[in-house]
């Protein structure tokens, strides 16, 4: 319950104007309880009307994407692109292409986006797009044909000094590369900074792919070290979704010598308690686009089993939920804390719900959220940028000790905005002020507008 009255009539505010958007009143409600603190300190905030602006996006587009299937039937489907904030950058984030997708999981997506951009402490704002359809059994050419309608539309909203998109849930280096060659046949000009997450043949980054679940281990591994002396070194852990982020983050949870034994998909989830050989998710998952539990057929001793949130019940020392939204709820935390867990970092995009996180936290369990730990994808996505725009390409380990740097860097804003609130070592806290601060600082020097 918000106790600040500022904070309390912009929420109630908010509830009243987006009606039938849990996912983005979620959100916004994490972000007013840590904030508080911050506010009580900060009145300025309230005459300049920060909050308020903050959650009412700058604009949002919803488009018609009308595309042909390999059959020559028609369908249409609704196409999304949310600004949310450009105070200190260009609007930037995803672009996810899921069944699921509707206003309220976009503008969630693109508020947390405002304070995770701001976290990476790069100049991007924040936005974030994507449609409502399924890319799950289609051809190539049906993808393709799909890209190419989407960008029709999107193209007169985006630039590299307006609005950069990049992947997200069903949205990865082949979608990437029939977006970018729509954009350039559109505006007959080869712009590498508008999109990122773009092949390494024309203009993409080393280590973006491996940026998000990469970075997810090292912010994971300096919260172990910092608040708990410890290490990832030996540790079983349990990654939720085996898409970009969750096969990244196992394969350096393996290489800092923890031993990942479970991933999931959003039909089931396999056990193998050997350890995950990587190299068998990534031939079923990335070459063959196929499911999960074709992994327990292929490896002797794993196990598979339908549903996805018994995957939270299968004891480990860290759990990486890298899947989607709300994954991992009050019953799985329990579940998990009861079996000795110590550490939770999230991979995916606000994967526990608002209980799940408390009872993290109240049972002193060591909690990265979201917006800090996931980070590293958009940071590579940032960095993509500068090279694009220095027209030069750095080497494989030039841009991971550069996110090394940017994830180590978000774990200790978020700790000593924690300590500054007087909330040592929730960064919940420390990662909602510390990305917001940045951000309203800014609106405060722009003027109105
Ligand atoms: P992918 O499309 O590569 O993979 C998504 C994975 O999550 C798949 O295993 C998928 O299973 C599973 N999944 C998706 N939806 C559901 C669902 N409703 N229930 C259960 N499982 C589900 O996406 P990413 O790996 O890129 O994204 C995963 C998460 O990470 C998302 O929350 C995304 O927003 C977040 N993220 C991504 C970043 C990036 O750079 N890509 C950066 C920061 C955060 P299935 O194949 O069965 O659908
Ligand atoms: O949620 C995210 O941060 C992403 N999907 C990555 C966004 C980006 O612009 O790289």
């Amino acid at each position: 319950m918000l106790q600040n009255a500022y904070l309390k009539r912009v929420y109630e505010d908010t509830v009243r104007c987006n009606p039938g958007q849990p996912e983005f009143l979620q959100a916004v409600g994490e972000v007013f309880e840590s904030l508080e603190p911050y506010v009580e300190m900060h009145p300025e905030l309230e005459t300049h009307g920060i909050v308020e602006r903050l959650v009412e996006p700058d604009r949002m587009v919803t488009f018609r994407v009308t595309w042909e299937d390999d059959q020559g039937k028609v369908h249409v489907n609704r196409g999304f692109r949310v600004q949310f904030n450009s105070a200190i950058g260009p609007y930037k984030g995803g672009l996810r292409f899921h069944p699921s997708v509707n206003a309220s999981i976009i503008k969630f997506l693109g508020f947390e986006q405002v304070f995770k951009n701001s976290l990476t402490s790069l100049p991007l704002g924040g936005g974030k797009g994507g449609s409502n359809f399924d890319p799950k059994g289609k051809s190539d050419n049906e993808i393709m044909r799909f890209c190419q309608s989407f960008m029709t539309e999107l193209y007169r909203h985006i630039g590299s000094q307006m609005d950069v998109p990049a992947g997200d849930i069903g949205v990865g280096g082949r979608e990437i590369g029939f977006l970018f060659g729509q954009y350039k046949r559109l505006r007959n000009q080869f712009t590498a900074g508008v999109l990122t997450g773009k092949s390494l043949r024309f203009g993409g980054s080393l280590a973006r792919t491996e940026a998000t679940g990469y970075g997810l281990l090292y912010f994971t591994q300096e919260m172990l070290r910092c608040l708990k002396s410890d290490s990832i070194e030996g540790k079983t852990i349990v990654v939720s979704g085996s898409g970009n982020v969750a096969i990244y983050a196992a394969q350096k949870a393996q290489q800092l010598g923890g031993k990942p034994i479970a991933m999931s998909d959003s039909a089931g989830y396999i056990i193998d308690r050997d350890g995950i050989k990587l190299d068998v998710v990534k031939q079923i998952k990335e070459v063959e686009r196929g499911r999960i539990k074709e992994y327990a057929e292929r490896v002797p001793g794993a196990e598979y089993h339908e549903g996805c949130r018994g995957i939270w019940t299968i004891p480990c020392d860290i759990a990486l939920p890298c899947a989607t939204q709300n994954e991992l709820d009050l019953d799985s935390a329990k579940a998990l804390v009861a079996n000795g867990v110590q550490a939770v970092a999230e991979g995916a995009n606000m994967p526990s719900t608002t209980e799940a996180i408390n009872y993290f936290l109240d049972h002193n369990i060591l909690f990265g959220p979201a917006k800090a730990a996931n980070a590293g994808g958009v940071a590579t996505s940032g960095l993509e940028m500068t090279q694009n725009s220095m027209r030069t390409n750095w080497t494989f380990e030039e841009v991971d000790q550069k996110l090394q740097g940017i994830m180590v860097n978000i774990f200790h804003q978020a700790e000593e905005a924690a300590a500054e609130c007087n909330a040592p070592g929730n960064l919940v806290v420390g990662a909602n002020v510390a990305g917001f601060k940045k951000v309203a600082n800014a609106m405060l020097l722009e003027g109105l507008y």
